[in-house]
């Protein structure tokens, strides 16, 4: 199968709106974009994205269920489920999630999953597989590493990534994204910035998904929007 030349790409606001999942939240003084589409041609989506906020603690996951179609899409749902259950019941730490996401991933497609904490100024990343993570401000450019391995069939070790983070952009993004110099991106219109990315780095035979979280501050969040 052929796939068409880079040039001839489809931009997002050209594709079918209904393949398309798009989320965002705002409050005083944090704001989250995440947008997410399958390969070309594929109406299943086996990646997703994920947030949850409780008083001054916020999880954001992004998920790329191995291989693509239906299976895949199915993974990725029961990851987002068991990450909506574990962050009600009992607040779990992200450690624990993801050592909870291997056990209910088991027997299924399997999945690379990378999921932040923010509480407070402090920011917790734990990445299994191929999902990038970045962090932005006028005072550091981060990439907080992944190590390998597939939820669900092989976690050998993780750890636990910690910066301190008081304010600036956080970008999480599945692999079905190349690698781009987040740089050239930083924008306070979150919406267009994960549209640009995607438009110009996703790739066309996989499923892509972005999730970027600004941080100010002191209450510039909902008014800039
Ligand atoms: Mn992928």
């Amino acid at each position: 199968m052929r796939f068409a030349a880079e040039g001839m790409k489809k931009k997002l606001s050209e594709q079918s709106s209904d393949k398309l999942q798009r989320f965002s939240f705002t409050d005083e003084n944090l704001r989250i974009f995440a947008l997410s589409r399958p390969k070309s041609g594929e109406m299943h989506n086996g990646d997703s994205y994920f947030m949850k906020k409780c008083d001054d603690r916020i999880i954001v996951a992004v998920v790329d269920a191995l291989g693509h179609g239906k299976k895949a899409e199915e993974a990725s749902r029961i990851a987002v489920e068991f990450m909506e259950n574990s962050f009600h019941k009992n607040h779990m730490n992200i450690e624990d999630m993801i050592k909870g996401l291997h056990h209910a991933l088991k027997g299924t497609r399997g999945a690379v999953i990378g999921i932040s904490e923010i509480s407070g100024e402090e920011l917790s990343f734990v990445g299994v597989g191929n999902i990038t993570a970045q962090i932005a401000n006028e005072h550091i450019q981060a990439h907080i590493p992944s190590i390998s391995g597939v939820l669900g069939w092989n976690l050998r070790y993780f750890r636990v990534f910690n910066y301190h983070f008081t304010h600036g952009w956080l970008v999480m993004n599945s692999d079905g994204i190349k690698h781009f110099i987040l740089s050239r991106y930083l924008s306070d219109d979150l919406r267009q910035m994960a549209e640009n990315i995607i438009d110009a780095h996703g790739k066309e035979d996989d499923d892509a998904t972005i999730l970027i979280l600004k941080k100010c501050q002191c209450g510039c969040g909902a008014d800039d929007l």
